[in-house]
């Protein structure tokens, strides 16, 4: 049995549906996160991943949205609050039963990143919602945020030695996936109008002989936050 592994959503619903007719029959399918927000069909795309049995790893945008339902103070922008009044109870009840990661034998499947350092065995949750938001790390190998200027700065991937298994991950978009010894970065943009990937994989104990599928964005619903 294949386990098939999506990138970013972001509610490019239609290409999803699209995609996962390339996929292996009686595959098991799970979705990095951030399946809400920027694009066309946010919510619809929630529960279709909910109605498909699609095991979703929470997204730092899934996120988001169920901190303003637990009445966090947390500020949405435009597009969120648009999102958030659609969102009902069932959803927020899918949403808080996301885990933070997924580990079969070799392969690990998180949001965004993880460091040399965090170990996956139940771990305080101000680590785990690191797995959400990494992107690049600073000479110790600890979280910069965005707009950092840290001239030492690394990509998590590129440094990473592989401790928790072989990691697949989205939340940084790429033109084409970004690939390293232990880690495959599978948001490409689709709703920024690239395309849309999911990763195929035959044998957990093997997760980096895996393969890719995509499909093309039908149009640009967003505009990203930088170039890539
Ligand atoms: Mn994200």
């Amino acid at each position: 049995m294949a386990y098939v592994i999506y990138g970013d959503i972001h509610g490019c619903l239609e290409e999803w549906k699209e995609l996962r007719k390339l996929i292996p029959k009686n595959s098991t399918e799970i979705s990095v996160g951030d399946i809400l927000d920027k694009g066309p069909y946010p919510v619809e795309a929630l529960r279709y991943a909910k109605k498909n049995k699609i095991l979703t790893v929470m997204g730092n945008h899934e996120y988001k949205h169920l901190r303003k339902y637990r009445g966090r103070n947390v500020q949405l922008d435009e597009n969120q609050q648009t999102v958030y009044p659609k969102l009902k109870k069932e959803d927020f009840e899918f949403i808080e039963n996301m885990p933070f990661f997924i580990k079969l034998n070799h392969l690990t499947v998180l949001h965004a990143g993880i460091t040399n350092w965090i170990r996956l065995n139940n771990p305080p949750l101000h680590i785990m919602t690191l797995l959400m938001f990494l992107r690049d790390v600073d000479e110790n190998d600890k979280f910069l945020p965005l707009n950092h200027n840290n001239p030492n700065a690394k990509y998590w991937g590129d440094v990473y030695n592989g401790h928790e298994g072989f990691v697949v991950y989205g939340h940084n978009p790429f033109r084409e996936i970004k690939k390293n010894q232990f880690a495959a970065g599978i948001d490409t943009g689709c709703v920024y109008g690239n395309k849309l990937t999911a990763l195929v994989i035959k044998d957990t104990l093997k997760p980096q002989n895996y393969e890719i599928i995509q499909i093309k964005a039908k149009k640009q619903y967003s505009k990203p936050k930088f170039s890539f």
